[in-house]
């Protein structure tokens, strides 16, 4: 089955094209002459909301291109740093484009190290809505580490997880087959690959 992904980031394409695939999907980058369709982020408080309104942005362009019987795939993410409040949150793209990681780690300080990932994901099937979250908690490390992954991923360590270890290494020092072990995104595309068997 065909399923269009729309995002301007190809580190997620990766991971969902390796998490959809051997289900029998073809995942491919949506795009409309060529280009990332623009659409507006809004400001919201939750992943959810912003998911939800990429998709219903998604299904519109769909509809224009006329295409809205065609399965779409949207994603919100973040990095959620706990000692401050939850930053860069919803935030985490505007955050990583102005700073980097390196302006998240001089903002740490000394302050207590743990944090999320968080993914909110929204699929079209070309007729109704299926819905998946995941979370990956973890911890900052104290320099930029790797070259794997994307993101905000060379500062990340992931908390073990069902007898799985990175051993310390963050996610940019790892392969994608062992950051899927981990990953909120990863957790995310599983809980809509399970509703379509409810
Ligand atoms: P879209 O086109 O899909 O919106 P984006 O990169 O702008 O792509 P978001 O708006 O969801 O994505 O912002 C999420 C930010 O958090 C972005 O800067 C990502 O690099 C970062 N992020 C999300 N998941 C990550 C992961 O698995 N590893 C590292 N960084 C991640």
């Amino acid at each position: 089955m065909q399923l269009w992904f729309m995002t301007g980031n190809k580190g997620k394409l990766l991971e969902a094209k390796h998490a959809f695939s051997p289900f029998g999907f073809n995942v491919e980058q949506f795009l409309i002459d060529g280009k990332v369709p623009e659409i507006i982020e809004p400001q919201c408080d939750t992943l959810d909301e912003v998911a939800d309104s990429k998709l219903s942005q998604g299904i519109k362009l769909l509809k224009k291109i006329g295409r809205e019987n065609d399965a779409l795939l949207v994603e919100d993410s973040g990095l959620f740093i706990d000692s401050l409040g939850g930053f860069p949150g919803v935030y985490s793209a505007y955050v990583l484009d102005k700073i980097g990681c390196e302006g998240i780690l001089k903002i740490m300080g000394k302050n207590i190290r743990k944090a999320s990932f968080q993914a909110s994901a929204r699929f079209w099937d070309g007729q109704k809505v299926h819905k998946g979250s995941g979370i990956c908690p973890g911890t900052i490390v104290d320099s930029i580490r790797g070259n794997f992954g994307f993101g905000y991923d060379p500062i990340f360590v992931p908390s073990d997880y069902l007898g799985f270890s990175t051993e310390g290494l963050t996610f940019g020092e790892v392969e994608i087959s062992i950051k899927e072990k981990f990953s909120h995104r990863k957790k995310a595309l599983d809980g809509i690959l399970l509703s379509f068997k409810n």
